[in-house]
């Protein structure tokens, strides 16, 4: 097991140092932020990304995200040329020594919240989803809604630029459902995955933020069947999953310890966290500690423990605590107090194990 600390370059407010000083980080979950989705990456701002890690002692073998271009999505005949850029930027992290390049399949949004700082009884805050408001409003003012509440960061998924053509992109959707979807990616797939195996990378596609459709979007990464789907579309150790447990735990049908177990092996990187869930839908982000929340930490990390795991792992969202401002969900001080949770329970498994080496 490797951990790890996304971090969102030169403007994010957490400096590297800070990063290097929470125990047993090896490395950053780094992207670059600044360049157009579908183009290439260019080597030069791969190799200085790299030079900032490796100068702080961290590593740089992740890469969260390289996103996905719309037409590719849509499978519209311009998906090739985006595929090529695809293929150029997954061959140039590879000579750069990366291993994992996490990836998501939702059509027009990424995750999705309705507050990015609900008040929590502690006083923290913390992202929240609100099922009465996600069905009522419409997505231009839920936009708009996250933009106001985003402290002045662009969040990942939500970048203004992107997001300005929304009109259009959801009427290129109307004639997508689940099942074009799936072909979609599969055609995606098949084209990425070979050269992948090539250059020692391995895909990992992060599921569902929540695992439902919204505003009538197709969304298909977000439990047990459609996940053997998506890996069985190319069944290979290069076409992975980032095991998002938040993500998946907000749907109580998904038993996370259950699903780490079933794709053993096939989950390049795990994403560790820890949501409540409420009546009707709703669900908050909490602390990652099992208490909490719904979801149960000690089995989740068991189970990577007993299946061998040895990917990468980072605490995901952490809730906004002790006067941090910063980016919604990615501050400093909680995602810190997961790591050391999380440090500790891999250690209790280590040590509770029977058999293990003196
Ligand atoms: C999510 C996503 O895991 C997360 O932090 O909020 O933004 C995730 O990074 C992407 O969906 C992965 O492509
Ligand atoms: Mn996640």
């Amino acid at each position: 097991m490797k951990m790890t600390f996304r971090w969102f370059g030169e403007d994010d407010p957490i400096p590297l140092r800070y990063v290097r000083q929470i125990p047993g980080v090896s490395g950053i979950v780094g992207a670059l932020y600044d360049v157009e989705v579908g183009e290439a990456w260019p080597e030069d701002k791969i190799a200085r990304l790299k030079h900032m890690v490796n100068q702080a002692g961290l590593e740089l073998e992740v890469i969260e995200s390289v996103n996905v271009h719309e037409d590719i999505k849509l499978g519209l005949p311009s998906r090739d040329r985006h595929i090529e850029n695809y293929l150029t930027t997954v061959r140039r992290l590879a000579a750069a020594g990366v291993k994992v390049i996490c990836y998501n399949f939702m059509p027009v949004f990424d995750w999705f919240r309705t507050d990015l700082a609900r008040p929590l009884p502690d006083g923290s805050n913390a992202l929240f989803y609100e099922a009465a408001i996600a069905e009522s409003l419409d997505p231009q003012t839920m936009v708009a809604r996250v933009a106001r509440e985003s402290q002045g960061f662009v969040l990942p998924g939500w970048e203004p630029r992107r997001l300005a053509g929304l009109e259009s992109l959801f009427e290129a959707y109307r004639g997508v459902d689940a099942e074009k979807l799936f072909e979609n990616l599969g055609a995606f797939l098949r084209a990425v995955v070979p050269v992948c195996e090539q250059v020692g990378i391995r895909m990992a596609i992060h599921p569902d933020d929540p695992p439902w459709p919204l505003f009538g979007l197709p969304r298909i990464v977000n439990g047990q069947a459609n996940l053997d789907r998506v890996l069985a579309l190319v069944d290979s150790p290069a076409n992975g999953l980032t095991l998002c447990s938040g993500s998946l735990g907000a749907d109580p049908q998904n038993d996370i310890p259950a699903l780490v177990r079933r794709y053993a092996g096939r989950i390049p990187f795990a994403h560790i966290r820890n949501i409540r869930r409420l009546a009707g839908g709703d669900f908050s982000e909490s602390s990652h500690l099992s208490s909490d929340g719904s979801l149960d930490l000690f089995e989740i990390v068991k189970a990577y423990h007993d299946t061998d795991f040895d990917g990468y792992v980072r605490p995901d969202h952490g809730r906004m605590i002790w006067d941090e401002k910063g980016r919604p969900g990615y501050g400093l001080y909680d995602r810190a107090l997961g790591i050391a949770y999380l440090n500790g329970l891999w250690e209790a498994c280590e040590k509770g194990s029977p058999g293990r080496k003196p």
